[in-house]
């Protein structure tokens, strides 16, 4: 056993967690398995593993950018209160682990349990119809710490190696049946390129692509938005981006004030005034999305080649389940700027609702979800229902994520340690599953296991074309 967990931390810590190799290998096995010359296969391990790790430096370029400017809200104004983002999430889970004198080691062991249970899922996906592999390794890390978090603050007897295994289970489960669930909605809005979602928001995707058509007209979407001559200028990413979040971004920093943005960023140097170093910083979210996109690019187009090769040979009907980033390139720009807008002006307001009704627990605006979970729902409601339901959806997504935070918090106990992990599932099915878990104890668990294993069985009965199920395109 200590061998095999051994073995499996450096594949965690080394390629699981690195989703850069991990592509990139799959990527060379696929193209093995196509019968493809070694040289080429070399190829698109090197053209995989460079676009993931394009991917990479746009992503943490625009999280290490921006998000401290968000949570200097918190910081400048002496708030006490915690912050909607899995990276402060993780912060709080291993603060709060330490308190109660454990590790975030049994974390590992559910990651182990949760990513062979996704692979027999797939496996097995005769019985258990699941047709997706999560293959997004640092998304895994931080859903097993929430849930090791959950489970061991619910069950305090299970705080060993059953309670791991508990929380594998329900980790695997929740990465292959939720990722299942995006297969349909994201075919349709990628022409069928072959992969599914594998990160924070598999369940708010399935429910936009479910409600969206009612919202709104998709033919009046973010594509084909006719703007008046000067404000063509818009259509436009750069220009759009650009513009956009120096007025976002721009409003912020001068309300959080030069001498603070001082204090936190060392590179804003003595000899830069505060109005050019607002313009470079707002404009830097046009570049990091750019080269977000750009990276995407690359490694999607090896990615959906290659698994051809798995999914023919090894897993038949199995797709990829991979970062929302990819469909970035599948929509209008539009649509990812204005599903984060709308997406902050609902998690603002509903900030100030919890100011104004003294809500005991303060909730801040985190990057990541607000940005990444909001721009991912846009996308899939204007592919359904147009601008209009572009625009409701990340909207209600907003008000979502900071009012059932501040109830999550509380519940989970994570308020005492400033963070909580924020992204749209973790509002609209972990805190519910806690509290279920909480009322009815190890029968509660038992049913939401029971529960995610039908979910695919269903969904695969309610399929129009079993056909097209079976072979990953519905
Ligand atoms: C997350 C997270 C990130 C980003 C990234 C988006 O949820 O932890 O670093 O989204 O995966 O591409």
């Amino acid at each position: 056993m200590n061998i095999l967990l051994s073995c499996f931390e450096w594949f965690a810590n080394n390629i699981l967690q690195k989703p850069e190799f991990f592509i990139g290998i799959i990527v060379f096995i696929g193209y093995l398995l196509l019968k493809k010359p070694i040289y080429e296969c070399f190829a698109g391990f090197v053209k995989a593993t460079v676009g993931y790790m394009i991917l990479n430096v746009g992503a943490v370029g625009l999280v290490s950018t921006f998000r401290p400017i968000l949570a200097g809200l918190n910081d400048r104004f002496h708030l006490d209160a915690a912050v909607i983002d899995p990276y402060f999430g993780l912060n709080a889970v291993n603060a709060a682990m330490k308190s109660i004198g454990l590790t975030t080691s049994w974390t590992m062991i559910a990651l182990l349990v949760g990513f062979v249970l996704n692979i027999l899922l797939v496996l097995f996906r005769k019985f258990t119809k699941v047709r997706t592999l999560f293959i997004t390794g640092h998304i895994m890390v931080q859903q097993a710490a929430t849930v090791t978090w959950i489970v061991f603050f619910i069950f305090p007897d299970f705080r060993n190696v059953t309670g791991a295994i508990m929380v594998g289970v329900l980790t695997g489960l929740y990465w292959g049946v939720t990722s299942n669930l995006t297969v349909g909605p994201t075919q349709r809005l990628t022409g069928n390129a072959g992969f599914a979602i594998g990160h924070q928001q598999m369940i708010a995707v399935w429910l936009t692509d479910k409600v969206a058509g009612k919202l709104g007209d998709k033919e009046k979407n973010l594509d084909n938005i006719k703007l008046p001559k000067w404000l063509s200028i818009f259509h436009d990413n750069i220009v759009a981006t650009g513009t956009l979040m120096l007025l976002f971004f721009g409003t912020i920093m001068v309300i959080l004030g030069e001498d603070y943005m001082r204090s936190i960023n060392p590179e804003f140097t003595a000899t830069t005034s505060f109005p050019m170093y607002i313009l470079q910083q707002s404009l830097m979210f046009a570049v990091y999305l750019a080269i977000l996109m750009q990276g995407v690019r690359m490694f999607v187009a090896e990615l959906t080649n290659s698994f051809q090769g798995i999914s023919n040979r090894i897993l038949p009907g199995a797709l990829p389940a991979v970062d929302c980033a990819a469909t970035y390139n599948f929509a209008p720009p539009n649509a990812i700027l204005f599903g984060f807008i709308a997406g902050a002006i609902g998690q603002f307001i509903t900030i100030l609702g919890l100011i104004v009704f003294k809500s005991p627990v303060l909730i801040i605006t985190g990057f990541v979800p607000v940005f990444f979970d909001n721009a991912t729902i846009a996308i899939y409601a204007n592919k359904r229902g147009g601008t209009r339901a572009a625009l409701i959806c990340s909207f209600v997504s907003g008000v979502l994520q900071v009012a059932i935070s501040a109830f999550a918090v509380m519940f989970v106990g994570l308020y005492k340690f400033g963070g909580w992990h924020g992204n749209i599932d973790f509002e609209l099915y972990w805190p519910w599953a806690a509290v279920i878990m909480d009322k009815l104890g190890v029968i509660g668990y038992a049913i939401l296991v029971v529960l995610f294993l039908l979910v695919p069985i269903l969904q695969y009965r309610r399929a129009k074309n079993k056909e097209a199920y079976e072979q990953g395109l519905e």
